[in-house]
């Protein structure tokens, strides 16, 4: 019996007929799904995956809601069939070959045909062809695909295995499941410190059937190559399906936008399905470069592809779009000590890039979920606040063409992980077969991206391995895993497939050190090599001198609590309190929501509301001025270091990544962008902690201490002749950014080595600075100290009592457009209780300039720190957030990702600021500074104001 899904689908199953022959019929869309025991049938949409379905067919509640993740956990536990019907044209089954493609099987399934098996599947980043020609009828056909429960297929696995293969299972704060590292699937979803255990089955890519006489074009990749006289040429690739016999036809190229072609008869058969050639560009074609974000245009040049056999004139085509980069890893001695090890850093277009950056985990459990315009906004926000490089973290998934065409068009460069993360992994037969699989299809997928700049083999299982984390050393049979899975299986095939980068085997690794060591390295959190992950919650993170100074910092990151409103659709009225047995459940960190307290209360004197809900709202905003303070200090003190060689060796540190950009689901985690694309205050931190021409203030023992940091200057490596030291050295010094990146977006400023910065002085209580030094510098180098001077002399200059009472703000060039700004409190804030007033800040004038353009005005009559404007449900960014409010007035704008209406978003607005989370007793009329609302309703939702 036919479910009346099976009878919808069969009627929408969309059949493409080819002009020339070839016939695809697309079986995405409504299927059918039922649980093993067929209690359950309802309809679900393809791609996607059996909770979503559920959910939709209201069978299950918000699988994100409160404690779902635990209380859904049968439905991992369980098999899911999905299945419908569908129509061959009598077209399409005549031809030679009927091929079903699934682009993506999530993961464990058996494929049948009108009953008949077809294949199987096991790896989720694997797209399987089925040949089904001799299934297949002229009328109504059935497919069906089983999928078998993910989490009982890996301990199976485990089981099977001669041997124990660590981690067992996830911490038990994580509520997750075992084994996830015998199987090919996002090994997040079985949960992490920052996700949710969602076991999905499904099919989560598209799915489709071609019919064709000759062949199909099954993938189509080219890189960019530049040879030593300047020339460029391009290495392109065409893999076809063939399956029998021996197709001839006509292969057609074209450069689009050039006059580069190339046409070709080739001759195609089983045995010989690729054809490799070279376009060559002449030397006199204008070929615009392919630039990261803030050093010039991201050109890209669509390349096709056409084939036409012969016999039947069948054609298959593809169009990819390319660009024109070098890219190159450096990794040589930085003195002539070798204990001082090797420097680490990238060239793009042979120009040292400082990678500003942070990591990326998958954005959704349900990633059928994330939208096109879901990862444009964030990587947009991404490159809004100076990104200009990301790690797609090795423990998600290979993120989809969308997301890397908008790393392409936005120039995010992209650290590429291959999914392995935090385990020991198998190297049977069967496990090696599908990696292999799975790395050569990924890599051809990618390769042709120009955002791509890193292959890195896995996340943090060097590391791990020989820190002893699985509770086994480097020892064998590990250590002999370890080097067949990612040297010998993984490194080979990258290597193979893309000479043009050169793949790293781990993050954190010591690059070139791993590499002669066999790929397992003594110490692969050296910081005199490679990369390093830091992480320390014992540590005072708002002090510099607790960090490391390594070449490159692909990770380091600090929790803080997701924004108040993006919890309200997933926690109930008793859930919002900071102690609640929920907030509890969604803290998968050990212990990370004490930590965070403490952490805090270091340097913040914790909210006092009686309401519980109240001081849960402030203890958010707690956590999030604590995280954005720390991850600022921490990447100014790694910018600062680009140009500085310690005499142990450390320093030239040419990148820094925060963890983590995004959220998988509301919870306090360490992403800086919350599930609701709301940014938390970290992220308008990295705006400034990632301005090309950074400001940056800092107290080094009894000195103040102010050094610059220009990035955008090109610099190159210089060796001294006598110490044989390296720094870098500016390539360029006054000149306008245009002379340097042709066509550069932003023009008009100009960069210069020597310019002016104003110091202001400020007691907390007035307006008016105490003192104003013009500070002006000519530096040599694209960073370096442009000041510095014993704190109690500057205070006693300024005429300030007691550090407490005072603070300092920076402007670079002019205080009245100035190129940056920064500040500096001189002591934490757990000592400016009665030093800092309460301030009264009002929203004082709000115009649109459009459906997504508002200015906002601000009034305060105090100076307050961290103020926070927040429009309620509205999502979007304003120009800064969580910034120190020095004058009496100032202007913001905000940037809906949607049109919003003027009232609408008026009325969302609210604004606090430090002092307004310390609660005085008895009736003081200064009690709350929130700007009144006319929706009282929300305001006493929000606020508890009555
Ligand atoms: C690193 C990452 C992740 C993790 C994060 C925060 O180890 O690679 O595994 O989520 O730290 O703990």
């Amino acid at each position: 019996m036919y479910s009346s899904a099976l009878i919808v689908s069969l009627l929408f199953c969309v059949m493409k007929i080819d002009a020339k022959g070839k016939v695809e019929t697309d079986l995405n869309g409504e299927w059918s799904i039922t649980n093993s025991n067929r209690s359950l049938r309802f309809s679900g949409t393809v791609p996607g995956g059996v909770y979503t379905a559920l959910y939709d067919n209201k069978i299950i509640q918000d699988p994100y809601y409160r404690d779902n993740d635990g209380k859904y956990r049968w439905i991992g536990l369980d098999d899911w069939t999905y299945s419908r019907s569908f129509q061959l044209s009598a077209d399409s089954i005549q031809k030679n070959n009927i091929i079903l493609v699934a682009e993506g099987l999530d993961t464990f399934s058996t494929i049948s045909i009108n009953g008949k098996q077809i294949g199987t599947s096991e790896n989720m980043y694997v797209r399987y062809t089925y040949d089904i020609k001799n299934v297949v009828k002229p009328d109504n056909n059935t497919i069906s695909v089983d999928f078998s429960s993910a989490v009982k297929e890996a301990e199976r696995l485990a089981n099977e295995s001669s041997y124990f293969i660590p981690p067992a299972c996830t911490f038990a704060t994580q509520h997750g499941e075992c084994h996830v590292n015998f199987i090919r699937k996002a090994q997040c979803s079985f949960s992490w410190d920052w996700a949710p255990s969602f076991p999905v089955q499904g099919i989560w890519q598209n799915i489709y059937i071609q019919s064709f006489d000759s062949t199909v074009i099954r993938e189509f990749s080219a890189l960019s190559k530049k040879a030593s006289d300047n020339t460029w040429s391009v290495d392109v690739e065409v893999h076809f399906d063939v399956r029998t016999g021996s197709t001839t036809g006509k292969l057609e190229t074209q450069l689009v936008g050039t006059p580069v072609s190339f046409t070709k008869e080739i001759v195609l058969n089983p045995t010989n399905t690729s054809f490799k050639f070279t376009l060559n560009i002449p030397k006199d074609t204008n070929i615009d470069l392919w630039w990261p974000n803030g050093y010039g245009n991201q050109s890209l040049y669509q390349l096709t592809v056409n084939f036409t056999s012969d016999n039947s004139q069948e054609s298959t085509a593809k169009t990819i779009k390319i660009g024109f980069r070098t890219v190159e890893i450096v990794q040589v001695p930085v003195t002539s000590n070798p204990k001082h090890g090797l420097t680490f850093f990238y060239k793009i277009n042979d120009v040292p890039i400082f990678f500003k950056g942070t990591n990326w985990v998958p954005s959704d459990s349900f990633l059928e979920r994330v939208t096109y315009d879901r990862i444009k906004i964030l990587l947009t926000s991404a490159a809004e606040v100076h990104i200009n490089s990301m790690r797609v973290w090795g423990g998600g998934i290979y993120e989809s063409d969308s997301f890397y065409e908008l790393a392409d068009e936005l120039g995010i460069m992209i650290w590429s992980d291959f999914m392995f993360s935090v385990a020991l992994y198998p190297t049977t037969k069967s496990f090696l077969d599908t990696v292999t699989i799975e790395t050569r299809q990924q890599v051809r997928r990618l390769k042709h991206h120009p955002c791509i700049v890193v292959w890195a083999g896995n996340n943090e299982n060097e590391l791990g391995l020989q820190q002893g984390w699985f509770g086994v050393k480097d020892a064998d049979p590990y250590k002999t895993d370890y080097i067949k899975l990612y040297i010998d299986t993984i490194g080979t095939i990258v290597q193979g497939e893309d000479t043009t980068r050169e793949y790293l085997s781990s993050s954190p690794s010591d690059g070139k050190l791993t590499k002669e060591a066999g790929g397992i390295a003594q110490n692969p959190a050296s910081e005199l090599y490679g990369d390093i992950h830091y992480y320390n919650y014992f540590a005072d993170l708002w002090d510099w001198k607790t960090f490391q100074i390594p070449r490159f910092a692909s990770e380091y990151g600090v929790e803080s609590w997701c924004n108040y409103e993006t919890l309200q659709p997933v926690f109930a009225e008793e859930d919002f309190d900071y102690w609640s047995p929920m907030t509890e459940r969604r803290q998968h960190h050990v212990f990370g929501n004490i930590e965070m307290i403490v952490e805090a209360l270091a340097h913040i004197q914790l909210p006092n509301a009686s309401d519980v809900k109240q001081r849960f709202q402030d203890l958010i905003y707690v956590t999030q001025i604590h995280q954005a303070m720390a991850m600022r200090v921490e990447t100014e003190h790694y910018r600062r270091h680009t140009n500085i060689l310690r005499e142990d060796g450390r320093g030239m540190t040419m990148g820094a990544f925060y963890w983590q950009l995004n959220d998988i689901w509301q919870a306090p985690t360490w992403a800086s962008i919350d599930y609701n694309l709301k940014w938390k205050m970290i992220h308008y931190y990295a705006r400034h902690f990632f301005n090309p021409n950074l400001i940056s203030p800092y107290i080094n023992g009894t000195n103040l201490n102010i050094y610059m940091v220009i990035d955008e200057i090109p610099n190159h490596l210089y060796r001294h002749p006598d110490t044989h030291t390296l720094e870098f050295r500016p390539l360029q010094e006054h000149r306008k950014l245009e002379e340097i990146y042709p066509k550069n977006v932003d023009s008009e400023r100009v960069m210069t080595l020597d310019n002016t910065v104003i110091m202001e002085m400020y007691t907390w209580n007035n307006f008016t600075p105490l003192k104003t030094w013009t500070i002006p510098y000519k530096l040599n180098q694209t960073s370096g100290l442009i000041f510095q001077k014993n704190q109690d002399d500057v205070l006693s200059e300024a005429g300030c009592s007691d550090k407490k009472h005072c603070f300092l703000y920076f402007y670079l060039n002019s205080k009245s457009i100035p190129t940056s700004t920064s500040w500096l409190p001189l002591t934490y804030f757990t000592d400016t209780q009665g030093v800092i007033p309460k301030a009264n800040i009002q929203i004082t004038n709000v115009v649109s300039s459009s459906k997504t353009e508002f200015n906002v005005t601000l009034a305060t009559n105090n100076i307050a720190p961290f103020v926070w404007i927040n429009a309620y449900n509205i999502t979007g960014r304003f120009s800064d957030n969580g910034f120190l409010m020095k004058d009496p007035s100032l202007h913001l704008t905000f940037t809906a990702w949607q049109p919003v209406d003027l009232d609408t978003f008026n009325k969302s607005l609210t604004v606090k600021s430090l002092m307004d989370i310390y609660y005085y007793s008895g009736n003081d009329a200064t009690y709350l500074k929130y700007k009144p609302v006319s929706n009282k309703s929300l305001q006493r939702l929000l606020y508890n104001v009555h």
